[in-house]
C-alpha cells in the first residue's frame, strides 16, 4: 500500500492526470489513506490559488466555469476544476450535464475537471472535498476553482477553502435578499450576476448595489453573460489581479513555508517514522491513536493516546512516547506529555506546531 501511495505521489508531481484521477477516486473511498498521500505531497502544497464559486443551482455557475477555463487557459494559466453538487446522485459520479459542458475543455492538458457527490453532514464540504482540492493543488495547478451549490454551510466551507470567493447571482426573484440575509455577501471577494443578457440582470445589479454600502469593502459587482461573453474578461483580469496581488502578498513565514496542518497526514507521517526506528513497536502490545482527528477546520493540535495491552511492557511505552517527542521535535511539533495513568499503561500526548514568532 505504502509503496503504491509513494510512487502514487510521485506520478502526481509529476503532472500525470490519470495519477490525480485515481488519487481524486481513492479521497471519496478512503480518506485515511489520501491523507497519507497528501503527507507524501506536502511540500507541494499551498501553491495554487484557489477559487470558490459558490451560488444557487441554475445560477449559471457551470456554464461560468467552463467560460472562466476557457479564458485562464488562453492566459496560459493551468486550471483544475473540482464541481462538488450533493444534490446529484451519489452512485452516478454526478453532474454529466455539466461535465458536457466544460468536458470539451479537458481535452486541454493544461486544464482538469472532476464533479463529486460528497455531502457533509451539514451539507458542507466534505473531508474527502478538501482533500481533493488539496490533491489539485499538488498536481500543480495555478488555479483550482472549486464550484459548490449553496447550502449556507457549503459557502461557509469553501470560503475558508478559497483564496478567492465568487458569489455568483441569477437575475431573478429574491434570491439576493435572501442570500444577503444569510450573509453570504460579506464572505464574497466577488460578486457576479449571470446571465447578463437577460431581462432581470440589471435589477439584479441594481438590488445587490443598493446593498453595499451597509459594510466596508464592498466587493465589486461583475455582470457577466457565459452567453454572450460580455464581462466575462473582466471578471478573469480581476480574478487574475486577486492571484497576482495574493502572491505578492507577504504572508509569515510559517504560512509560506508551511504545508497546511493535516493532522491526519501529520500523525501518519510521525507513525511511519516510528515504526521504521522501532521495528519492535509492531509486536509489542502498544496502540497509538489519533484522538481529535480533523472535524474540517483543521484544528492546530494534534493529541495522542499510547496504550498498551495487557502483558505489554510498559518500558515499551517510555520508549515510544520517548521517540515521539524526538520525531515530533523533528517535524517542528512542541510536545505536552499528559499524566501517566495510574498503571503506567496508558498516557496522552498533545503536539502543537512551533511558530516562529512574527516580525
Ligand atoms: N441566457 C443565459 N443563460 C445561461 C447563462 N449561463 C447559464 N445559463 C443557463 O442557465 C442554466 C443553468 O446553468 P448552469 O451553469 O448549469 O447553472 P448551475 O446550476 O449554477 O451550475 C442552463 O440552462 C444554462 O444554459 C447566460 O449567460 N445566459
Ligand atoms: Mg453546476
Amino acid at each position: 500500500m505504502s509503496v503504491r501511495l509513494e510512487q502514487l505521489a510521485r506520478d502526481i508531481a509529476a503532472g500525470q492526470r490519470p495519477a490525480l484521477a485515481r488519487a481524486l477516486s481513492l479521497a471519496e473511498r478512503d480518506p485515511a489513506a489520501a491523507a497519507t498521500l497528501l503527507a507524501k505531497l506536502a511540500e507541494r502544497l499551498g501553491r495554487a490559488h484557489v477559487v470558490g464559486i459558490t451560488g444557487p443551482p441554475g445560477a449559471g455557475k457551470s456554464t461560468l466555469v467552463g467560460a472562466l477555463v476557457r479564458h485562464l487557459l488562453q492566459a496560459d494559466r493551468r486550471v483544475a476544476v473540482l464541481a462538488v453538487d450533493p444534490s446529484s446522485p451519489v452512485s452516478g459520479g454526478a453532474l454529466l450535464g455539466d461535465r458536457f459542458r466544460i468536458g470539451e475543455l479537458a481535452a486541454d492538458e493544461r486544464s482538469f475537471v472532476r464533479s463529486t457527490a460528497t455531502r457533509g453532514s451539514l451539507g458542507g464540504l466534505t473531508r474527502a472535498a478538501r482533500q481533493m482540492v488539496q490533491l489539485m493543488d499538488a498536481a500543480g495547478y495555478d488555479l483550482v476553482l472549486v464550484e459548490t451549490v449553496g447550502t449556507g454551510q457549503s459557502e461557509i466551507d469553501v470560503a475558508q477553502l478559497a483564496d478567492s470567493l465568487l458569489v455568483v447571482f441569477p437575475p431573478g426573484l429574491g434570491d439576493e435578499l435572501q442570500a444577503i440575509k444569510a450573509g453570504i455577501l460579506e464572505l464574497a471577494d466577488l460578486l457576479v450576476v449571470t446571465k447578463s443578457d437577460t431581462a432581470g440582470a440589471t435589477l439584479a445589479c441594481q438590488a445587490l448595489q443598493g446593498v453595499l454600502p451597509m459594510w466596508r469593502n464592498a466587493p465589486p459587482i461583475h455582470p457577466v453573460s457565459a452567453l454572450s461573453g460580455g464581462g466575462i474578461a473582466e471578471l478573469v483580469a480581476a480574478l487574475l489581479q486577486r492571484v497576482q496581488d495574493a502572491a505578492a502578498k507577504p504572508r509569515p513565514l510559517a504560512d509560506s513555508m508551511a504545508p497546511p496542518f493535516v493532522p491526519e497526514a501529520v500523525f501518519e507521517t510521525l507513525r511511519e517514522q516510528l515504526e521504521r526506528r522501532l521495528p519492535f513497536l509492531a509486536g509489542s502490545g502498544l496502540r497509538i491513536a489519533l484522538t481529535n482527528a480533523a472535524a474540517g477546520q483543521g484544528p492546530s493540535r494534534i493529541e495522542l493516546e499510547l496504550c498498551l495491552a495487557a502483558g505489554g511492557d510498559s518500558y515499551v511505552l517510555g520508549v515510544a512516547v520517548g521517540a515521539l517527542v524526538v520525531l515530533a521535535g523533528d517535524a517542528g511539533l512542541s510536545c505536552d506529555i499528559g499524566p501517566i495513568d495510574p498503571a503506567g499503561r496508558a498516557l496522552r500526548l498533545g503536539l502543537t506546531p512551533v511558530r516562529p514568532p512574527q516580525a
